[in-house]
C-alpha cells in the first residue's frame, strides 16, 4: 500500500497545525530524531501507535541501540543514511528501513523492499515501480507536493502547512488534494472507486468518491461520498447512521480508495444490515453481540453475571484455556479455541477494550524488532515441568540496611519481576510505618553543586551569562538579547486560527474561574466599640512565571500561570521559557504573554532563568515571587534563591519528585490500579508510588501485582519504572479508615481513591495535593486537562501547601482604625502589657494620646 502523504510533526509542538484526529486519518506521520536522546520520541511513537504509525528520520542518531528502540516502539520505518544501512542491514527487515539517497545510482543497488528518502527534486529520476519513495522538500508548495504525489511518491509536509479545510485556510496545502492526486479513475464520469470497511477491514460496501467528497470527509471526520445520482452524499445525514472516519488509504496501484469507518446506528446498508454483503459474522459478530449485551443484558442473565462477577469470568477463561490445551482433533481444537475467544472477548468488552485495541496490540507486537523470549512464566512452567533458566542472582551489597521485620516478598520464586514490597500496616509499629513511608532522600547536594555556580554566574555577569547558557544548554547560539519585550511583533505569534481559538477559550475559562476566587470585600471586625480591624487582599506586585520548554511546550502552563496573575492584578508579569535553537520563543507562549500582558519574556531555562528572575539583570526585571513547574535544576534554583534573604523572593512551593498513593479495595479493577501506579512510576526513577490495599485477599493482591508486572514490561520506559518500583511499597490495611489514616501521614501529591463510595471517603482526607475520585478518574486526566494541577505540592508538603491557585498571587494586608473611644476602651490593656514587657515607648504612645484627649 502506498502512503498518500506524511505530515511532519514535532513532538514539542504537539497539536500545532493538523489536529491529532486529522493526523490519524492519514495513518502515518513523520518525525525527526535529532540526537541519541530519543526517550521522548520513543514514548511518542509508542503512545500514538494505535492512532497512526510514524516514519522516523534517525540519520542523526549514532547509537544503533536507539534505532532499535525506535523501531521497537512501533515506528513503521526508520530513515537511515547509506552508511547506517551498511551497518544495519540484516539486523532489521528491509521493509522497516528507508535509505536517504542523492540520486538514482545510489538507489539502484538497494533491495526493492527498502524505501528511499530523497529530495523532492530527484523523485522523477529515482522513481521505481513498487518502491516506497518518501520525498522531503526544502520548502514545499501545493504545486510541488502535487507533482511528487502524481509521480507516485509520498510528499513529506510540515503539519502546520497542511489543512483539512482549504476554504478556511487558503494559504495551506489541502490534505484531500494530495491524497486524491495519486488516484486514477477508470470511469467515464471520473469518480473514484471507494471501498468502505470497518476497523477490522471487513467490507461494508462499495461507493464512489470525488476530490470534493474526500475533502468533505477529511473536513468533517465522517464518511462523505459522491453519489452518482444525488451528488455529495453525507452518509447518515438523514438516517442518523453516520460514520466516524478512522482512516483513508489507497490500494497498491492507485485506482481504489479505502475508507476505514466506525459505523453508528443500524448498519451501513440501506437494508439495515451491518454490511451490503449481509450481517456480520465470526469475531466481528461476537464483538457486536457482546457490546450489545453489555449495554442491555437483562440483570441475572448469564452474560450479565459474567460481566459483573470477575471471579466467574476468570474461572471460565482458565477452564477454557485448559480445555483448549487438552483438545486433540482439529474439530475440538476449533471448538475450544472459539470458547476461549468468547470468554477472552467478554473480559475485553467488560473492560472497554475493543477489537481494534486488540488488533493494535497485535500489530504493535509484530512491529517489535527485539523478539520476546516467549518462555513460559514461572508458575505455568513449573506446573508443566519446564526448566526455566534463572537469571543470575546479583550479589547483595552487605551494607544494605536490614528490611523491616514486616516485609514479606510478594512472590519469593519470581525473580526479575517488577513488584512492590509488601507490608502489613496492621501489624507494623508506628516507627516501622514511619520508615516505610519515608521518601527516598533527595540528592540535593549533587544538584546544588551544579546550580550554585550557575546562579552566581548570572548574578555576576547578568545578560552575558544568560546568553552563554542559552548557547550551551539550549543550542541557541544566535540569540542577541535574553529578553523579548512587549509589544510582541505579530510574526512572533503567528498561529493558526484553531490554536488561537483554543487559547482564547481556555484563557476565558481560566479567567472566569479565577475571577470567582477573588475576595473583593475586606474582612472588617469591630473587636471593641471604636476598635475596627480589617484585612484585605493586595496582589504581589511583580511575578515571574516559569514555563518549561524542551520536549513539552505547553501553552496550558503559560495560561495556568499567567491568567491568575492577570486576574489577581499583579503589576508586572514576567515570563521565562527556554529559547528554541533558532533563538525564538514558541509562538503559543508569546501569544499567551501578549494576552496576559506580560511585559517581557526571558529567553532562558533552568536555574539561570530562576536566578535572572530572582536578582534581575541589565535587561531582566527582578520579581517578588517565582512560580511554575520545572525540572530538578529549576526546582533547586528556586530553593536556593528563596533561601537567600538578599534576593527577597519567594516561590510557589518547594517541589520534589512526583508521587502517587492509590487506595484500592476489592471493588477496584486490578488493571486500573496498576495503570495508575505505573503512570506515576514512569515519570522518573525517583518517583514514588504507594498502594494501600484495603482488606484484599492474597489472590486479589496477586492480581494487582501481576497487572503491574505485565503492564510494566510492555512500557517503553520499563527501566525507569523498575527504578521507581524498587523503592515503592504496598501497604495492607484492614479498613478504609486505616487506609486513609496512612495516606494522611504520607500526604501524597496525588491521591487516587478506587474504593466503594469513593466520594464519601474524600471527607476523611486531610492532606493531599489533589484527589482523583473513583475508578473513572485516572491521574493523567488531572495532569493534562485540568492543567493547573500539575503544580502540586510534593514530598509531604501537601501538609502545608495548596497547589497553584489565585491565592498564590496575592497576600493579605491588615489594618486597624481606632476612634478616641476605641483607644480608651483598649488603652489600659495595651499599656499594661507594654509595661510588663518593659517597652516604655510603646506604653507612652497610648498614654500621650489619652492625656491629650483628657485635656480637651
Ligand atoms: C533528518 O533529520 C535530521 C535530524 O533532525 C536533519 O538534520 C535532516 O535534515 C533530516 N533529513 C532531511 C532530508 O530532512
Ligand atoms: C539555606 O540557608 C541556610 C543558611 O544560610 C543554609 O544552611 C542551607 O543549606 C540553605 N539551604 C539551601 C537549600 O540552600
Ligand atoms: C489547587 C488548585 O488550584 N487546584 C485546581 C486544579 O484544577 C481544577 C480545575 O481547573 C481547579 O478547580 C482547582 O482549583
Amino acid at each position: 500500500m502506498a502512503l498518500p502523504l506524511l505530515a511532519a510533526i514535532e513532538i514539542s509542538s504537539d497539536e500545532k497545525g493538523l489536529s491529532s484526529a486529522d493526523l490519524s486519518r492519514l495513518g502515518h506521520a513523520y518525525l525527526e530524531i535529532t540526537d541519541n536522546n530519543a526517550n521522548d520520541a520513543v514514548h511518542y511513537i509508542f503512545n500514538n501507535f494505535a492512532a497512526y504509525h510514524t516514519v522516523a528520520n534517525v540519520t542523526a542518531v549514532s547509537d544503533n541501540a536507539v534505532i532499535a528502540e525506535i523501531l521497537n516502539a512501533g515506528a513503521a520505518r526508520a530513515v537511515v543514511t547509506l552508511e547506517q544501512y551498511a551497518a544495519l542491514k540484516g539486523a532489521f527487515a528491509d521493509a522497516r528501513l528507508a535509505v536517504q539517497v542523492a540520486n538514482a545510482a545510489e538507489a539502484k543497488e538497494l533491495p526493492k523492499a527498502v524505501g528511499l528518502f530523497v529530495d523532492a527534486a530527484v523523485v522523477a529520476e529515482v522513481k521505481e515501480k513498487e518502491r516506497c519513495i518518501l520525498a522531503s522538500f526544502k520548502s514545499v508548495s501545493i504545486d510541488s507536493a502535487l507533482e511528487v504525489a502524481k509521480l507516485g511518491a509520498t510528499p513529506i509536509i510540515p503539519r502546520d502547512q497542511l489543512t483539512v479545510d482549504p476554504e478556511a485556510n487558503p494559504g495551506l496545502i489541502p490534505v484531500a488534494a494530495i491524497v486524491t492526486a495519486k488516484i486514477t479513475s477508470d470511469r467515464e464520469d471520473g469518480l473514484l472507486t471507494t471501498i468502505v470497511v470497518d476497523e477490522q477491514g471487513v467490507a461494508l460496501g462499495l461507493v464512489y468518491s470525488s476530490p470534493e467528497s474526500v475533502k468533505e470527509s477529511f473536513r468533517t471526520g465522517t464518511g462523505v461520498y459522491q453519489s452518482r445520482k444525488r451528488g455529495l452524499w453525507y452518509k447518515g445525514a438523514t438516517s442518523g447512521a453516520v460514520q466516524e472516519l478512522v482512516r483513508i488509504d489507497a490500494d497498491c496501484d492507485g485506482d481504489c480508495l479505502r475508507f476505514f469507518v466506525r459505523q453508528k446506528g443500524a448498519g451501513f446498508c440501506h437494508l439495515d444490515t451491518a454490511t451490503c454483503f449481509g450481517p456480520h459474522r465470526g469475531i466481528s459478530k461476537l464483538s457486536a453481540t457482546l457490546l450489545d449485551r453489555k449495554a442491555n443484558a437483562p440483570a441475572g442473565s448469564y452474560t450479565a453475571r459474567l460481566f459483573s462477577d470477575s471471579k466467574l469470568l476468570r474461572a471460565k477463561i482458565m477452564e477454557e484455556a485448559e480445555e483448549l490445551c487438552d483438545a486433540t482433533t482439529p474439530r475440538d481444537i476449533a471448538f475450544e479455541a472459539a470458547d476461549l475467544i468468547y470468554f477472552a472477548l467478554t473480559k475485553c468488552v467488560s473492560a472497554g477494550v475493543s477489537l481494534a485495541d486488540i488488533e493494535a496490540s497485535l500489530d504493535a507486537k509484530s512491529y517489535k524488532v527485539k523478539r520476546r523470549q516467549g518462555d513460559a512464566k514461572g508458575k505455568w512452567a513449573e506446573k508443566e515441568g519446564i526448566a526455566v533458566a534463572k537469571p543470575v542472582e546479583e550479589p547483595k551489597p552487605t551494607t544494605d540496611a536490614p528490611a523491616p521485620a514486616v516485609a514479606t516478598p510478594a512472590a519469593p520464586n519470581d525473580e526479575g519481576r517488577i513488584v512492590m514490597k509488601r507490608f502489613d500496616a496492621s501489624t507494623a509499629t508506628e516507627k516501622e510505618l514511619d520508615d516505610i513511608l519515608r521518601r527516598p532522600a533527595q540528592k540535593t547536594n549533587d544538584i546544588m553543586g551544579i546550580v550554585g555556580p550557575i546562579v552566581s554566574d548570572v548574578r555576576a555577569r547578568g545578560d552575558q551569562a544568560l546568553l552563554d547558557f542559552a548557547a550551551k544548554f539550549d543550542k541557541a547560539t544566535t540569540l542577541k538579547s535574553p529578553v523579548l519585550k512587549a509589544p510582541y511583533a505579530p510574526e512572533l505569534m503567528a498561529l493558526d486560527e484553531e490554536t488561537i481559538a483554543a487559547i482564547d477559550i481556555s484563557f476565558e475559562n481560566i479567567r472566569k474561574f479565577h475571577a470567582a476566587q477573588k475576595e473583593d470585600k475586606p474582612t472588617v471586625v469591630e473587636t471593641m466599640p471604636g476598635v475596627k480591624c480589617s484585612r484585605f487582599v493586595r496582589p504581589i506586585e511583580r511575578v515571574g512565571c516559569y514555563i518549561p520548554g524542551g520536549t513539552a511546550v505547553l501553552p496550558s502552563t503559560a495560561l495556568m500561570l499567567g491568567v491568575p496573575a492577570l486576574v489577581a492584578g499583579c503589576k508586572k508579569i514576567v515570563f521565562a521559557s527556554p529559547p528554541r535553537p533558532d533563538g525564538t520563543c514558541t509562538p503559543e507562549i508569546v501569544y499567551v504573554a501578549h494576552k496576559v500582558g506580560a511585559e517581557c519574556i526571558v529567553l532562558a531555562g533552568g536555574a539561570q532563568a530562576v536566578a535572572a528572575l530572582a536578582y534581575g539583570t541589565e535587561s531582566v526585571p527582578k520579581v517578588d515571587k517565582i512560580l511554575g513547574p520545572g525540572n530538578q535544576f529549576v526546582t533547586a534554583g528556586k530553593m536556593l534563591v528563596s533561601n537567600d534573604t538578599s534576593a527577597g523572593v519567594s516561590i510557589d512551593m518547594p517541589a520534589g519528585p512526583s508521587e502517587v498513593l492509590v487506595i484500592a479495595d476489592s471493588d477496584a479493577n486490578p488493571a486500573f490500579v496498576a495503570s495508575d501506579l505505573l503512570s506515576q512510576a514512569e515519570h522518573g526513577v525517583d518517583s514514588q508510588v504507594i498502594l494501600v490495599a484495603v482488606d484484599l485477599t492474597e489472590e486479589q493482591l496477586k492480581r494487582i501485582e501481576d497487572e503491574v508486572h505485565d503492564q510494566a514490561v510492555k512500557l517503553p520506559r520499563v527501566e525507569i519504572v523498575k527504578g521507581a518500583i524498587a523503592h515503592s511499597v504496598t501497604l495492607q490495611a484492614k479498613t478504609i479508615e486505616e487506609a486513609v489514616r496512612l495516606s494522611n501521614v504520607y500526604a501524597p501529591e496525588h491521591l487516587i481513591l478506587q474504593v466503594r463510595d469513593a466520594a464519601k471517603v474524600v471527607d476523611m482526607v486531610e492532606h493531599a495535593g489533589s484527589i482523583f475520585v473513583g475508578a473513572w478518574t485516572p491521574e493523567s486526566v488531572g495532569d493534562y486537562s485540568a492543567g493547573v494541577n500539575h503544580s502540586l505540592p510534593t514530598y509531604g508538603y501537601a501538609r502545608q501547601y495548596s497547589g497553584v491557585n489565585l491565592g498564590t498571587y496575592v497576600k493579605h494586608v491588615t489594618s486597624s482604625e481606632l476612634t478616641e473611644e476605641g483607644l480608651r476602651n483598649v488603652g489600659a490593656a495595651v499599656m499594661r502589657l507594654a509595661h510588663v514587657e518593659q517597652l516604655e515607648a510603646h506604653r507612652r504612645a497610648v498614654e500621650i494620646r489619652l492625656e491629650h484627649a483628657d485635656r480637651k
